[in-house]
């Protein structure tokens, strides 16, 4: 029985023990600060082509010119719409151009000896491109513009569209060798932070 007492009063005194260490802990002023779902993510950058402004895609056809004369000109338009969330402070335009022969009409085969390809880009100039009505010259021809970048003078933030101009000039003096002659040109818009 004596042991048994003694036992007891050891587990009293540890529980008290414990209890008198547990109380002195909460004694103190504590406090805690959260912040949960903290996130790093990427802005999105997205530039579209349109027609008409109603819908804008990443690829469209934009134009076909058929039928040009020497001495005519031809304009193009399109707009250009930044989809993402940032500013684009550069947009450049660049063809690339591949020439060939849609026939050999006979006043061309007397002064064209290439009917495996086309001579449309020596002459067809793109005489300027405006954005927006602002205008910059360019006056080179196709072939010289082929895989070159052309600055477009504009910024697009978020949401804003513009208006792209581009004007065509077949010269006068373009002869016989470029008649029946076809152009196919990709455009690609780059644009950057
Ligand atoms: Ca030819
Ligand atoms: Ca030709």
């Amino acid at each position: 029985m004596k042991t048994v007492k003694v036992k007891l009063q050891i587990i009293v005194v540890v529980v008290v023990l414990m209890v008198a260490i547990s109380g002195v802990a909460k004694s103190y002023f504590t406090d805690t600060a959260v912040s949960k779902s903290n996130r790093v993510t990427t802005a999105e950058f997205d530039i579209a082509i349109s027609k008409d402004g109603k819908r804008f895609y990443n690829e469209l056809k934009l134009f076909e010119l058929s039928n040009m004369l020497p001495g005519e000109n031809r304009n193009v338009t399109f707009l250009v719409k930044n989809r993402g969330t940032v500013t684009m402070n550069r947009l450049t335009l660049t063809l690339n151009v591949r020439n060939y022969e849609v026939k050999m009409s006979p006043a061309e085969k007397a002064v064209d000896s290439t009917p495996e390809r086309g001579e449309l880009g020596k002459w067809l100039v793109l005489k300027t491109i405006s954005v927006n009505g602002r205008t910059v010259p360019v006056n080179k021809t196709l072939d010289d513009l082929n895989g070159k970048m052309v600055s477009l003078p504009v910024k697009l933030k978020p949401g804003e569209k513009a208006e792209v101009r581009m004007t065509f000039e077949l010269p006068a003096k373009a002869g016989n060798e470029c008649q029946t002659d076809g152009i196919d040109v990709t455009l690609r818009l780059d644009a950057s932070q």
